[in-house]
């Protein structure tokens, strides 16, 4: 193996096993490393659990595990990032999920998590030791708990070795599939009640591709996003907020109650309605639909829902752009976005809000917007790349002078999904 190639935190676990477990515990089974990427949201943010579309890219930013199989059941991990140990058993799991979760540390009951549904799956696991690196801005709107979730499945497979396989073909379990399952995960692991953008994204990344998911049906096709003069680019606002999981969770509520509003509207005027009867989440809801009853909703779910019914059509008018090759149309939007998620949607915050503004000014900057789950985290800019120099030195003279902190600037590639290597 050539280990130039590996990915950063890859390498990194790698050559931390040795040093953090080996002398502890003898092992007959060989080092490995399994891994999986963050992602941006080119578009369609706040639409997964309304049954609607993304359109997302996997990037070149990773979690990964590197480490052994055990003859036990036991699970032993050591975070680089957080300096912090854990450890859990699967035996007992799933049922004694709840038990086990409370002593460890956030990032770890991600790993019991996905343990704990993979066993529900009926799938047999091992015990195993292992290194935990990463490289994905930890809750800055790039997914890494669903990265943390991908690659805890493929380092499951891994040191199970592989009695489940996680590929297209022949595999115990699909790519999308592995995304609903750590989905699942994710919900019993922090009580967020997401959808499926960010596993689907980690599992289904392709190098220079976006994917375009129907987050109802899970079917998705590819777009070519290869724009050797573009950059995407990503500026982290720097903040992360405790409250984020129960502002979510209540627009995800607000989203299910304008649905059976809206739809109660629309029978009550056309009890003979078939697709009304049929309505089951706002992607069901036409903009013409909405238009017509908007008026009788509460003023908080009427943005809610008018945010999310026209978020939908802009994934649609983007694939339309890329299709044609338009990029800076599809920077247009970007724009338009972020005005929706901040006073629709009202997930956006000051500092995004800044970030976005001072992207504005900027020329050669197509379009911006805040991205993920809101209340911090980061923007997705796209960029002429030859204008990312000038965006950089706006953000760092009036970044500071607007929000009193510093933001850092990430340029991003559309890369692989998840990955595993054995190396002895
Ligand atoms: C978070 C969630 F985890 C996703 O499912 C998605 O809803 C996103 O916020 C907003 O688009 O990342």
């Amino acid at each position: 193996m050539d280990s130039t190639k590996l990915l950063p935190p890859v390498k990194e676990a790698l050559e931390q096993f040795p040093r953090i477990f080996d002398d502890k515990t003898a092992y007959a089974s060989p080092l490995g490393a399994a891994w999986a990427p963050g992602r941006v949201n080119l578009i369609g943010e706040h639409t997964d659990y309304n049954g609607g579309f993304v359109l997302p890219m996997a990037v070149d930013r990773v979690s990964a595990f590197a480490g052994r199989t055990r003859q036990d059941q036991t699970v032993r991990l050591w975070s680089a990032h957080f300096k912090e140990y854990a450890e859990f058993s699967l035996d007992g799991l799933p049922e004694n999920f709840d038990q086990q979760r409370k002593p460890l540390p956030g990032w770890a009951r991600y790993v019991l998590g996905v343990g704990a549904e993979l066993l529900r799956a009926g799938i047999t696991l091992k015990g195993f030791d292992a290194v935990v690196s990463g490289d994905v801005p930890l809750g800055g709107g790039m997914s890494s708990s669903a990265a943390l979730e991908i690659a805890s499945a493929e380092a499951y497979a891994l040191f199970s070795d592989h009695a489940f396989t996680i590929g297209e073909k022949d595999a115990t379990l699909t790519p999308i599939e592995t995304a609903g399952l750590c989905q699942r995960a994710e919900h019993i692991a922090s009580g967020l009640r997401s959808g499926i953008l960010d596993q689907a994204a980690s599992c289904l990344g392709q190098p220079r591709k976006a994917v375009l998911l129907d987050c109802r049906s899970l079917d998705y096709r590819y777009l070519p996003f290869e724009y050797p003069n573009v950059s995407l680019v990503v500026i982290d606002t720097g903040v992360r907020r405790e409250l984020a999981s129960s502002a979510y969770n209540e627009r995800r509520q607000q989203c299910e109650e304008a649905t059976e509003r809206l739809r109660d509207l629309i029978l009550q005027d056309e009890p003979g309605n078939e697709q009304a009867r049929g309505i089951k989440e706002l992607r069901d809801i036409s903009p013409e639909q909405f238009e017509r009853y908007k008026n009788q909703l509460p003023e908080v779910l009427r943005k809610r829902a008018g945010y999310v019914i026209a978020e939908n059509e802009r994934v649609l008018q983007v694939v339309k752009l890329l299709e044609a090759g338009q990029i800076e149309e599809v920077g247009k939007i970007l724009w338009i976005g972020h005005a929706g998620l901040r006073d629709e949607y009202e997930v956006s915050c000051a500092e995004l809000d800044a970030l976005v503004d001072i992207a504005h000014d900027v020329p050669g900057v197509y379009g911006a917007r805040m991205m993920g789950g809101g209340f911090g985290g980061c923007t997705i800019n796209l960029v002429r790349s030859d204008a990312v120099d000038a965006l950089r030195q706006a953000v760092e003279q009036h970044y500071p002078e607007r929000t009193g902190r510093q933001a850092s600037i990430d340029i991003c590639r559309a890369a692989a999904g998840p990955g595993h290597v054995v190396t002895q």
